[in-house]
C-alpha cells in the first residue's frame, strides 16, 4: 500500500471508527483523542502551507488531463514556492519522470500520490532510525539551544520544559544569553510561570560561566533535564564558535555524557533557515532541528529542505506562541497536514 492510501486510512478512517468502538480500554481511547488533537493542531497550522502546496497541486491535477513537460514543470515550480529546497525539488521530479514512464502514470492525480509516498520516503531514507523524542539515558541530561535571533529559541525552551514537565520530568533552565539585554528575564518569566528552577548570570557574564553554575545547580536540584540558552547573535561566526565551543567544553567536562543540542529555525525564513542550518553545522554538533511558526508560514516544503540539505532530524516543531502549541515532529501528521486535501479529494 502505498502512503498515500495509508494516510488516508489512518486518519480519515480512524476519525469514523472512534464512536464506534465502545470496548477499547480507557488508556487507548486517551491515546487516541491525543494523537486526534495532535492531528488537528498539524492540521490547522499548516493551513496556509497547504493552501498554497495541495491546492496549486489540486488546481494543477485539474487543468491537466494527461501529464506532460508543462505539467512537471508547473510541478517543480509549485514545490520550489513551497520551499521545499532546489535539491529536493529536482530529485524528486526526475523520480517522477522516471516512475511515471516506467509505470505507464498519465493521470495527474496519479502522479500526486507518487508524489506524497516519495516526500515520505526520501525523508525517510537519511535516518530510518529517528529518534524524536529526548532519551533520558543519564541523569541529568543536558540540551543546549542555539539559532540566530528571534527564530523562537526562548519559547522553545519553555515549550520544551512544560512537554518534558508534562512526561514528570525535573526540569532546570540556564539563561547562558547574557548578550542580549532582557534574555534572562524573558527566560525568567517562563521559568516562573512553569515553576522550575533557572541559574542567570549577570549582564556580559561570561555564558560558560553560568552554563557551569547552571550545570551544578541542575546536578544539585536532582533535575533530569537542563536547558541551556544562548545568544543568537555574536559579532562574528569565530566569536560564535569558540563560545559555544567553550560552553560545551564546560559542560562536557560537568556531564560526561554525550548533549543534545537543538537548532531552532524560524519556519518563515524559508531557504534562510537551511543557510543558517548549513552554518550552524559546522561550528557545533547539532543533534537535531526545532522549526518554529509553522503556523505561521505558507512555506511548510522547508522541513523536507532541512532533511535533504542537511540529514538532521527535525525533532519538534512550533505551531503557535502558546506553551501547548509544540509537537513532536510526526512525518505521517506532517504530510496529511501539507497534502490532506489531495488525500481528500480522492
Ligand atoms: N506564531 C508563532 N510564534 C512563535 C513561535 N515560536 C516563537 N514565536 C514567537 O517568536 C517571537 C520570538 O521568540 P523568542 O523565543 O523570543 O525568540 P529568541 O530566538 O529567543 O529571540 P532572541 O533571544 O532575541 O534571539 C516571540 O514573539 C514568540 O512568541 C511559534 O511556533 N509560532
Ligand atoms: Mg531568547
Amino acid at each position: 500500500m502505498g502512503l498515500f492510501k495509508f494516510l488516508k486510512d489512518k486518519f480519515f478512517k480512524k476519525k469514523e471508527d472512534t464512536n464506534l468502538e465502545e470496548n477499547i480500554p480507557q488508556e487507548v481511547k486517551e491515546e487516541q483523542v491525543k494523537e486526534e488533537k495532535s492531528l488537528e493542531k498539524y492540521d490547522q497550522a499548516l493551513t496556509k502551507s497547504r493552501k498554497n502546496f495541495s491546492s496549486k497541486l489540486d488546481a494543477l491535477s485539474k487543468r491537466y488531463q494527461t501529464v506532460n513537460e508543462e505539467y512537471f514543470e508547473e510541478l517543480e515550480q509549485i514545490l520550489i514556492e513551497a520551499d521545499c529546497g532546489v535539491s529536493f525539488t529536482l530529485n524528486i521530479i526526475e523520480e517522477l519522470l522516471e516512475t511515471s514512464k516506467e509505470k505507464n502514470i498519465t493521470n495527474p492525480k496519479d502522479i500526486n500520490e507518487e508524489l506524497v509516498d516519495k516526500m515520505f520516503l526520501n525523508y525517510l531514507k537519511e535516518g530510518k532510525d529517528i529518534q524524536n523524542e529526548i532519551v533520558f539515558d543519564s541523569k541529568p541530561k543536558v540540551l543546549l539551544v542555539i539559532g540566530v535571533n528571534g527564530v523562537g529559541k526562548t519559547t522553545s525552551i519553555a515549550k520544551i520544559a512544560h512537554y518534558y514537565q508534562k512526561k514528570g520530568k525535573k526540569v532546570s533552565l540556564v539563561a547562558a544569553d547574557t548578550f542580549r539585554a532582557g534574555a534572562k528575564e524573558q527566560l525568567t518569566i517562563w521559568a516562573n510561570r512553569l515553576n522550575i528552577n533557572i541559574t542567570k548570570g549577570n549582564e556580559n557574564e561570561d555564558p560558560a560561566s553560568v552554563a557551569y553554575k547552571g550545570i551544578k545547580a541542575g546536578i544539585e536540584n536532582n533535575s533530569d533535564l537542563i536547558i541551556v540558552d544562548t545568544a543568537g547573535r555574536l559579532q562574528n561566526k569565530q566569536n560564535l564558535m569558540d563560545e559555544l565551543k567553550k560552553i560545551t567544553r564546560v559542560i562536557k567536562k560537568e556531564i560526561n555524557e554525550p548533549i543534545e543540542c537543538f537548532l531552532i529555525i524560524d519556519g518563515t525564513t524559508g531557504q534562510n533557515g537551511v543557510l543558517q542550518a548549513k552554518a550552524f553545522k559546522e561550528i557545533i554538533d547539532i543533534t537535531g532541528i526545532v522549526i518554529t511558526k509553522m503556523d505561521g508560514t505558507s512555506k511548510g516544503g522547508i522541513i523536507l529542505a532541512i532533511r535533504e540539505e542537511l540529514g538532521i532530524p527535525v525533532r519538534f516543531i512550533g505551531l503557535g506562541e502558546k506553551l501547548d502549541d509544540f509537537e513532536e515532529f510526526d512525518l505521517d501528521k506532517y504530510l496529511y497536514g501539507l497534502c490532506s486535501e489531495l488525500i481528500k479529494d480522492e
